[in-house]
């Protein structure tokens, strides 16, 4: 994060979230040995079951017991949840093994929401659809629906990360009265280290109600570790303060993500919103969102490859088509590259392009006015390089072209009379939103030394990027210069052939 102090993003990614102390109030946790079920550990028992308990047999029924004993034997996975009656309520029970013991947590019925049988039988066509995407694009925006469809969030977004962990809302589902937050950024520091590699394993989070009081776990050391309980894999785990200060600015009332893993890395986030009060889909409902994250993920690369490949395939297409033109009219280049369909304009996806041979310029499309562009392109080419999508940033002069030549690709055509090809792209004016003002960090002074908090006002910090243009593939600028190496090839031939007939 630009301007942001390296010690508090630090202390960030320092916080302890996997061993909190403290669980969700929506729920109960028992910590018991194996195989006796006896608790060592416990939180919000009292107010959940209505007892505290000093075994699991205090509070199950002995058919519940033995289902959950023969379960135990077996793929805890396949146990959950585990649907029993405690005092007259059904609860979720759910469970899996930590640091030595049975953690076992307790969801009631009461207050869930259930999309239930009618949602699973869409199922079918659900998974039909994401795999039928042949897009990112078509991808997420599915993902994002269907989430929305099954958890009733009043907004879900599919959340990419970039190779610096920024982020990037690249799809959403959202209530119609709602503003919408595709394409916005937010900075690394967001979701910490920790978090992400938390999520990179754990893939589902859930978070009821964002102004809940969290509920300690008793004893705080664990009696088999002598250290605090890992709540990583426990559904109640109470989440970072941090995190909850940023969800009540947000004005967030419920969270829920899902992760999104693309070959062991993680990818991104399926981000879940309520604003008008607390939202708990049930556990089933959970795993089935979780079912979704997975499913999409596993796609995720086939996809980007799918649609890459489409686009590549069509520049080669185009490229074919121009040489075979230029074949056409051997000593007519330019015409071919200009006066017939295609033209070099149509070789990639750009707004205008230019095109210069044997010293004279033609223009296709939307470009900065003729006497600018040969300036512009040398000084493109002066950097060594054959492309921008910042133009203004890396030539100053060029500020002023911004609307048309924002993005510049220009490749040389030899011959010694400063031929070229040049692609133009508008600017595409960018919403950015950077979590702490990148100008202004926010940080507050705590017990420990400075810590970052989170950004109070999301609107306020949002800016608008100006004079960036959509960014160029590799594959682009190789198609470009492959078109301008088999000019100057064919131009050093026309000229040995000059030379022939005129000795
Ligand atoms: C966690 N931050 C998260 C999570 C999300 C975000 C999705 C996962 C938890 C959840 O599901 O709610 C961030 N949420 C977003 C973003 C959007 C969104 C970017 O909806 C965009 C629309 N957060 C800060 C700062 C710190 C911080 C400055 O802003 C650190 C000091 C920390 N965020 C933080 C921590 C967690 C977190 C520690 C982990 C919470 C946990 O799982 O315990």
């Amino acid at each position: 994060v630009p301007g942001v102090d390296d010690d508090a993003l630090q202390r960030c990614a320092d916080e302890p979230i996997a061993v909190p102390g403290a669980i969700q109030p929506h729920g109960a946790l028992l910590a018991v040995t194996e195989p006796d079920l006896a608790v060592v550990a416990s939180a919000g028992a009292a107010d959940v079951l209505g007892t505290q308990p000093a075994s699991l047999a205090d509070v199950l029924a002995p058919a519940d017991l033995d289902r959950l004993r023969a379960g135990l034997a077996g793929d805890l996975t396949e146990l959950n949840p585990l649907r029993v009656t405690v005092a007259g309520s059904e609860l979720d029970l759910v469970v899996h093994r930590a640091d030595g013991l049975l953690v076992t947590e307790w969801e009631p019925l009461a207050g869930a929401e259930q999309a239930g049988a009618a949602w699973h039988r869409r199922l079918p066509r659900v998974l039909q659809r994401l795999s039928a995407a042949g897009t990112l694009e078509e991808l997420t925006a599915t993902l994002a629906r269907d989430v929305r469809a099954l958890t009733g969030f009043d907004r879900v977004m599919v959340y990419r990360f970039d190779p610096e962990w920024n982020g990037e809302v690249v799809a959403e589902d959202r209530r119609a009265d709602l503003e919408p937050f595709l394409g916005l950024r937010y900075p690394a520091s967001d979701i910490p280290a920790q978090a992400r590699a938390l999520y990179a394993t754990n893939w589902l989070r859930l978070i009821p109600d964002a102004t809940y009081r969290p509920v300690p776990l008793e004893p705080g050391a664990n009696p088999v570790t002598g250290r605090p309980l890992d709540l990583s894999a426990a559904v109640l785990r109470s989440v970072s303060p941090v995190h909850l200060e940023y969800l009540a600015n947000m004005g967030v009332v419920a969270s829920m993500s899902v992760s999104l893993v693309d070959r062991g890395r993680l990818w991104g986030l399926i981000a879940c919103h309520s604003y008008s009060g607390p939202h708990r889909p049930s556990y089933a409902d959970r795993v089935a969102a979780e079912f979704l994250g997975r499913t999409a993920s596993l796609l995720l690369h086939t996809t980007v490859e799918a649609g890459e490949q489409g686009r590549v395939v069509a520049v080669a297409q185009r490229q074919a088509e121009l040489v075979a033109a230029l074949g056409r009219t051997p000593r007519a280049p330019a015409q071919a590259l200009t006066g017939g369909t295609p033209t070099a304009l149509d070789l990639l996806p750009a707004a205008g392009a230019a095109v210069r041979l044997d010293g004279r310029l033609h223009l296709l499309g939307s470009t900065p006015p003729a006497d600018r562009v040969p300036g512009l392109v040398a000084a493109l080419l002066a950097q060594g390089r054959p492309a921008t999508d910042a133009l203004g940033t890396l030539v100053p002069a060029a500020a002023d072209v911004a609307d048309t030549a924002s993005g510049l690709l220009a490749v040389e055509v030899g011959g010694g009379r400063g031929d070229f090809l040049a692609w133009f792209r508008p600017e595409t004016p960018r919403e950015v939103t950077w979590g702490g003002n990148p100008h202004t960090p926010k940080t507050v002074e705590t017990g420990t030394g400075p810590r970052l908090s989170p950004r109070r006002s999301f609107a306020a910090w949002r800016e608008t990027v100006r004079g960036t243009a959509a960014p160029w593939h590799q594959h682009e600028i190789a198609a470009a210069r492959a078109l301008a190496a088999h000019l100057t090839e064919s131009a050093l031939q026309r000229a040995t052939e000059d030379d022939r007939l005129a000795a």
